[in-house]
C-alpha cells in the first residue's frame, strides 16, 4: 500500500465513523414490515399483451391495466404504496412524479441515482408524505427503460379547501402507443447498431382509441374513443396528465372553448383562459370547464349534434398523429366507434413559449429575484452521431440507467463516500464535477440553471420536456439562440414565474450546424431538498439516448443523512429493504414514527 493510499483508506475509515453519528443522533427507525404493518396503497405489475386501440401489444400493466388504477392522497400524511414486481426477469422501480419533495431519499424510484430497482418477484415499500400545499395533479410510472409507455397512472393529492370552486372533476390521462415492444425499443436504442422506436402509432385518452386512419370498430372498451360523460351547466375541472413517452400534443374540445387553467404541475395559479392546451410528456393542467346549458343542448341536438370531439394532434415530429376522445351528455345518443371524417377543430401549430411570462402563481411564492440567484450553471446539450450510436450528453456527457455501476446515492453510501462530487471542481467547471458527472450544490444556494440546445450530429432538432425531480423550480421562460441574461431580466419585468417541475426545450428551427445555440429554457431553484435527484428529458427514448444529468443538493451529512446501519438493507439490489414471498422487507420509517 502506497503512502498516499494508506491515507485515503485512513480518510474513508473516519468519514466512515462519522457516518454512523448521525444515525445514532437522527434516529431514524427501522421497521420490520411483516403481516402487521398494512400499506395503504397496493400496486402489482405484471406484463401480458393487451388490447390498445385495437392492436395487441405485450407490455407491463399496473394491477393489469394500463392506465393503471387512480390514487387519491390528502396532504400533510405519511403513506406507504408497496409495489410489487410480479414480471418474471425484468426490473421495476416506481416514480411519483411531481411529488420529489415527498419522497423519503430511496423513493423517489430513480434506478439510476435513488435506489436499487426492485427485482423480479421482490416488492418495494414507497415512503412518501405530500405536504401541505402539494395539492394538485401528479402521475407515477416506472422508471425504467421504456416501461412508462404503459406503466403509469393518475396521483392525485387532494385539497380539502379548494380555492376554486367546481362541481366534479375528470381525469384527461395522455399515453403513446408503441407498436414495437418495450425491449425491440430499448435494444435498438441502447445496443450497436442504433435503431429508432419509430414513431407513436397513437395517443391514447385514459388508454382508450381508435385505430387511425381506419373505419369504424365494433365499439367494444379496447377499440373505442374514450367518453368523458359531463353534466349541463356544471363546472368541471379537467385534470390533463402528459403520460406519453414521446408525444407532445396539442389539443382542444370541439364546441367548448372556454378553459380556464387553474393549476399547472402540482401549484395553483391565477386563472388564465385558453382554447386549447399544448402538452408535452410529464407536464399537467388543470382547467375549468363550464359544459353547455340545457338549452343549448337542445338546439345542437336538433342539428345533428349528439357528441363534442376532443382534438389531440401531435407536433414537432415528421408526421402529426391525430386522435380523439368524445365528451358526451347524458340521453343524447353518441357513437364512439368513429372517429369524425373530417376534423372538427383546426389546432394551431406549434406556439413557441406557450404560456412562458404569462402563468402567474395564485399565491406569492416566494420567487427568487437576480440578486438572490448564488450561481448560474448552464446545462449544453449536444447530440453524438457515429456509425454506430446516437447519444445525448450533457456538457460533453451522457447519464443513462447503465451508466452508474450502482445507483448514486447507494454508491455513495456503499463507497464511503469516495464518489461524493467536488463542488469546488464543479464550480471551476461549468457546475458539472466531471470525475462524477454531478452538478452539486450547497442547500440556500439559489441557483439559475439554463437547459441550452445547440445543433445536433446529424443535423436534426428535436424538442425536449425538461423535468427535475427533488424541487419544483421556477420557471424563468425560453427563448431562440443563446440565453441572455439581461434581456430575459427585462422580459421578466412585471411578471410572476410559477414554479413547474417539467417545462420545454422548444425547437427554434429544424436543423442546425453542431455547435450552434438554438434555443434555451431557463429556471431558478431555491436549493433545499437534500438528496441525489435527476433532472432529464421526459422522452423516455431520449433518457435511454443519455439525455439525464443527476445533481446532488446538500454536503454530506445533509445527503447521507439516514447514516448507517439504517440505510443498510438498502445497498445492494435484493436486500433487506426488498421483500418478496419468503421475506419481510426491513424499511426506514422517514417520517412517520407513530406505531400504527
Ligand atoms: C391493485 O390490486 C391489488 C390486488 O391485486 C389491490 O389490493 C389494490 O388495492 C389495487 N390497487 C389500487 C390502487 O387499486
Ligand atoms: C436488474 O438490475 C440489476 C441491478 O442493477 C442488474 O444487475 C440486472 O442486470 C438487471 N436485470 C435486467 C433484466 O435488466
Ligand atoms: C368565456 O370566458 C370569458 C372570460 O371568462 C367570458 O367573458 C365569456 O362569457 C365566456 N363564454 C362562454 C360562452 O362561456
Ligand atoms: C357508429 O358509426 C358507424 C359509422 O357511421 C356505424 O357503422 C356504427 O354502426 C355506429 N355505431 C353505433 C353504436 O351507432
Ligand atoms: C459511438 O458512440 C457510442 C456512444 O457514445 C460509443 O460508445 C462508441 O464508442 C462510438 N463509436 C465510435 C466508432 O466512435
Ligand atoms: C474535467 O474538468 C476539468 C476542470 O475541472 C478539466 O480540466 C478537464 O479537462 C475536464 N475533463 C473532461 C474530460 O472534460
Ligand atoms: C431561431 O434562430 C435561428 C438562428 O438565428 C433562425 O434561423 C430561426 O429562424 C429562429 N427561429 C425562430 C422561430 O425565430
Ligand atoms: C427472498 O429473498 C431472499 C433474500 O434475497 C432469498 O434468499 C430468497 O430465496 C427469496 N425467496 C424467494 C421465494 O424468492
Ligand atoms: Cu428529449
Amino acid at each position: 500500500m502506497t503512502t498516499k493510499t494508506a491515507v485515503m483508506s485512513f480518510c474513508r475509515l473516519l468519514i466512515g465513523l462519522a457516518l454512523v453519528l448521525p444515525s445514532i443522533v437522527n434516529g431514524y427507525k427501522l421497521r420490520y414490515h411483516d403481516e402487521s404493518f398494512t400499506p395503504d396503497v397496493v400496486l402489482r405489475v405484471t406484463e401480458s399483451s393487451i388490447s390498445r386501440a385495437c392492436s395487441t401489444r405485450y407490455s407491463v400493466l399496473i394491477n393489469g391495466t394500463a392506465p393503471g388504477p387512480e390514487i387519491r392522497l390528502r396532504q400533510g400524511r405519511t403513506y406507504w404504496i408497496r409495489v410489487y414486481n410480479d414480471m418474471e426477469t425484468q426490473n421495476l422501480t416506481m416514480h411519483w412524479h411531481g411529488l420529489s419533495m415527498a419522497a423519503s431519499p430511496f423513493s423517489d424510484g430513480s434506478p439510476q441515482a435513488s435506489q436499487w430497482p426492485i427485482a423480479p418477484q421482490y416488492f418495494f415499500d414507497y415512503e412518501l408524505h405530500p405536504d401541505v400545499g402539494d395539492a394538485g395533479t401528479y402521475f407515477y410510472h416506472s422508471h425504467i427503460g421504456f416501461q412508462a409507455m404503459s406503466a403509469s397512472g393518475p396521483l392525485i393529492i387532494e385539497d380539502d379547501d379548494p380555492p376554486y370552486q367546481y362541481d366534479e372533476e375528470r381525469i384527461v390521462h395522455l399515453s403513446d402507443l408503441f407498436l414495437k415492444t418495450d425491449e425491440e425499443i430499448e435494444t435498438g436504442l441502447t445496443t450497436p447498431p442504433y435503431v429508432w422506436s419509430g414513431e407513436t402509432n397513437n395517443v391514447l385518452v385514459n388508454g382508450q382509441g381508435l385505430p387511425l386512419n381506419t373505419g369504424a370498430r365494433d365499439g367494444d372498451n379496447e377499440c373505442s374513443l374514450a367518453t368523458i360523460l359531463v353534466e349541463p351547466e356544471k363546472v368541471y375541472r379537467l385534470r390533463f396528465i402528459g403520460a406519453t413517452a414521446l408525444s407532445f400534443v396539442s389539443l382542444a374540445f370541439q364546441g367548448h372553448n372556454n378553459l380556464s387553467i387553474i393549476e399547472v404541475d402540482g401549484d395553483y395559479t391565477q386563472p388564465l383562459e385558453v382554447d386549447y392546451l399544448q402538452i408535452g410528456p410529464g407536464q399537467r393542467f388543470s382547467v375549468l370547464m363550464r359544459t353547455k346549458r340545457r338549452e343549448e343542448l337542445e338546439e345542437d341536438r336538433a342539428n345533428g349534434i349528439n357528441q363534442y370531439f376532443l382534438q389531440i394532434e401531435t407536433r414537432e415530429r415528421p408526421i402529426s398523429v391525430r386522435s380523439y376522445a368524445v365528451l358526451i351528455y347524458p340521453g343524447g345518443s353518441y357513437n364512439v366507434s368513429t372517429a369524425p371524417a373530417n376534423p372538427p377543430i383546426t389546432l394551431p401549430s406549434t406556439a413557441l413559449g406557450w404560456l412562458d411570462y404569462e402563468l402567474r402563481p395564485l399565491t406569492p411564492n416566494n420567487f427568487p429575484t437576480l440578486a438572490e440567484v448564488t450561481r448560474r450553471v448552464t446545462v449544453t446539450i449536444t447530440q453524438i452521431v457515429n456509425n454506430t450510436m446516437v447519444t445525448f450528453l450533457q456538457n460533453g456527457f451522457p447519464w443513462t440507467e447503465s451508466f452508474p455501476p450502482m445507483p448514486y446515492l447507494v454508491a455513495l453510501y456503499n463507497e464511503e463516500m469516495s464518489l461524493f462530487p467536488s463542488y469546488e471542481s464543479a464550480v471551476n467547471n461549468g457546475g458539472m464535477d466531471n470525475r462524477t458527472r454531478t452538478f452539486p450544490a450547497k442547500l440556500g444556494e439559489v441557483l439559475e440553471i439554463v437547459i441550452q440546445m445547440t445543433g445536433q450530429g446529424n443535423g436534426i432538432l428535436n424538442v425536449h420536456p425538461f423535468h427535475a425531480h427533488g424541487s419544483h423550480f421556477y420557471d424563468i421562460g425560453s427563448g431562440n439562440g443563446t440565453y441572455d441574461l439581461v434581456q430575459n431580466e427585462e422580459r421578466l419585468k412585471g411578471t410572476e414565474p410559477v414554479r413547474r417541475d417539467t417545462t420545454m426545450l422548444y425547437r427554434y428551427t429544424r436543423s442546425g450546424i453542431a455547435g450552434a445555440t438554438l434555443g434555451w429554457r431557463a429556471w431558478r431553484l431555491r436549493v433545499t431538498n437534500a438528496g441525489v435527484w435527476l433532472a432529464h428529458c421526459h422522452i423516455l427514448q431520449h433518457m435511454m439516448m443519455g439525455m439525464q444529468t443527476v445533481w446532488v443538493f446538500g454536503d454530506r451529512n445533509d445527503v447521507l443523512r439516514l447514516g448507517y446501519p439504517a440505510v443498510k438493507g438498502y445497498l445492494s439490489y435484493g436486500g433487506e429493504a426488498y421483500g418478496n414471498s419468503s421475506r419481510w422487507p426491513t424499511c426506514v420509517h422517514y417520517w412517520d414514527d407513530d406505531d400504527d
